[in-house]
């Protein structure tokens, strides 16, 4: 009943260390050395082994090594293997720090004094009070719930957008298609955390766009393909949207000639808002394979019909 890590190796070494301590009687194989093939159960991964079920063929679970499960090609997956995605403390610390950081950076005008220190210009603009700053975050799952948690505690005014409806205290929440224009017409700052899904492809459109403010920006932590990134350039360029703070692109990373390279008011990170922790991602997965082997529901475990 071994598991098999196949991600980034020098993580790899730490979990394989996390493991040898808290659960010996796992066997614990670091890709590419997986020893008998037939012994593995468990796969942890970034992206599966081509040829998974000739590769692994007696696999039973996936763990996602990242929040998202997007980078998997479900259909290459048969339906008996369990998928989960990443569902640990880490992660969400790690997101929070980075969506509260971008959403002061446009709140305290750093884009505008960007600028103006290019220009060797010292005028200050009127401080604004965050209750008067309207935060809308995409997606109200692990990850968009703590934000927006985090953000309430600064005074924004805060709504959060989903699929089914949910109740936050203190926050605006808004489900379905038809609550989105609602949604967006009262938010100064779009956040999207969304997972990639046939739904959620090409979401973030030139109609997305126009329905915020005049003035709104947007920082997207979720994946690139969620955005037309020309119709963001366009919103941007037209003077609609203030700035965009971009943590993922499509591609990644962008060519070399990609005018958000040196856009003056779009900062581009390479995928770094949020990374799993090692540390305590172990913790969760050996929980997980715990309640794998007595047949309980697996923390994380999507839904294929949903593709989340
Ligand atoms: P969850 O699965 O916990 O939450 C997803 C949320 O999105 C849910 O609220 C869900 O609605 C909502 N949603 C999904 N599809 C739709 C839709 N079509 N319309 C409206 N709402 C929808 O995901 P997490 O919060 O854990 O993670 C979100 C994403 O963040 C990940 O999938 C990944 O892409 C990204 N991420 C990025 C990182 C980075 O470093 N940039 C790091 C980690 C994650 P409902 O509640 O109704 O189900
Ligand atoms: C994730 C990511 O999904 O790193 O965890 O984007």
């Amino acid at each position: 009943m071994a598991l098999l890590y196949k991600a980034d190796p020098e993580r790899g070494r730490q979990w394989a260390q996390l493991f040898a301590s808290k659960a010996p009687e796992t066997p614990f194989r670091l890709w590419p050395d997986i020893g008998d093939a037939a012994s593995i159960r468990y796969l942890a991964a970034w992206q599966p082994p081509a040829d998974l079920t000739r590769a692994l063929p007696n696999l039973e679970v996936i763990f996602s090594v990242g929040a998202g499960i997007d980078q998997f090609d479900l259909s290459a997956v048969p339906s008996g293997i369990a998928v989960v995605r990443m569902v640990e403390p880490g992660i969400v610390e790690g997101m929070v720090e980075y969506v509260t950081q971008a959403v002061l950076t446009v709140h305290r005008d750093l884009f505008d004094y960007a600028a103006q220190q290019r220009e060797r210009v010292w005028r200050a603009r009127p401080v604004r009070a965050a209750s008067t700053r309207r935060v809308g975050v995409l997606g109200l799952g692990m990850l968009g719930t703590a934000v927006l948690k985090q953000l309430h505690r600064f005074g924004f005014a805060c709504a959060g957008w989903s699929r089914s409806a949910h109740e936050l205290e203190g926050i605006e929440c808004h489900a379905g298609v038809e609550s989105l224009d609602a949604f967006l017409a009262r938010t100064d700052v779009l956040v999207c955390l969304l997972p990639l899904t046939d739904s959620t492809r090409g979401l973030l459109n030139k109609r997305v766009f126009a329905a915020l403010p005049p003035g709104a920006s947007f920082i997207n932590v979720g994946r690139g393909p969620q955005v037309n990134q020309d119709d963001l350039l366009d919103a941007l360029d037209s003077g609609h949207l203030h700035a965009a703070i971009l943590d993922v692109t499509d591609p990644e990373p962008l060519p070399d000639t990609h005018p958000f390279w040196t856009h003056p008011r779009v900062r581009l990170t390479p995928h770094i808002a949020s990374a799993t922790r090692p540390e305590t991602a172990v913790d969760v997965v050996l929980d997980n394979l715990r309640r794998h082997r007595e047949g309980q529901p697996m923390i994380g475990q999507i839904d294929r019909s949903r593709g989340y």
